[in-house]
């Protein structure tokens, strides 16, 4: 495994899982989309529809709608139903990368067609920013940028490829990040174009 060191304490590790862990991880994917399907998320006040589309796995998951803005919440916005459990290859990883006493408890999916992207942003929703976040990145490779605490801060921009892993602790876990493209075709994981980013978080500032 080799761990390379981005600013403020990120950590990157290229091709952290295989192909066949990488194509056992869609498949899991896959069953968590059929219970709870993608959804597009609505910008706060304005109602503009995201490029990326959205489910979640873990006792919480991350929405967003034009009313209530950014939340995490227990039930699909949908379908109202609990999300799915966050697959046991995923609280595996958590447990050994992520140098946290407790579990994550929401796990965001990110799906991405070719023309999709996300804007330079923080992720401050959650309430314990003491735990890190870790990304896995599956399908199409992506342009992805990182800079600091501000968003006027230097940023870097990289590609993260089908397998790679990004964990996000310390002053990076407030760091402005953002996917500014898709690389269409560079994988072949996805029956269809496309690429697919999990994240781990934890949400809540105690508990198990
Ligand atoms: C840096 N996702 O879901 S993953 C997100 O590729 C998000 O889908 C991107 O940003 C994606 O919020 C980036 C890498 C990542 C994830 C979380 C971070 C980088 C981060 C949190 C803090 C700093
Ligand atoms: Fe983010």
């Amino acid at each position: 495994m080799q761990i390379q060191d981005l600013p403020n304490g990120a950590k990157w590790v290229p091709k952290y899982l295989d192909r066949t862990e990488q194509e056992a991880l869609v498949e899991e994917i896959r069953q968590i989309a059929k219970e709870s399907p993608l959804f597009i998320p609505k910008m706060p006040k304005t109602g503009k529809p995201m490029s990326v589309r959205m489910t979640n796995c873990g006792p919480l998951g991350w929405v967003t709608t034009k009313e209530r803005g950014y939340r995490y919440q227990a039930t699909h916005p949908e379908t109202g139903k609990p999300w799915p459990e966050i697959p046991k290859v995923l609280l595996d990883l958590w447990k050994t990368l992520a140098d946290y006493p407790h579990q994550p408890q929401a796990c965001l999916v990110n799906f991405y067609e070719s023309s999709a992207k996300m804007g330079l942003h923080q992720d401050k929703d959650e309430e314990d920013f003491a735990a890190p976040v870790i990304s896995i990145s599956l399908g199409d490779t992506c342009l992805f940028r990182i800079g600091g605490e501000s968003r006027r801060d230097p940023t870097k921009s990289f590609k993260l490829e089908s397998g790679d892993i990004m964990l996000l602790t310390g002053k990076s876990r407030m760091a402005f990040h953002g996917v500014d493209r898709i690389y269409p075709g560079t994988s072949t994981l996805l029956k269809q174009e496309g690429r697919i980013n999990l994240t781990l978080r934890r949400v809540g500032g105690s508990g198990v």
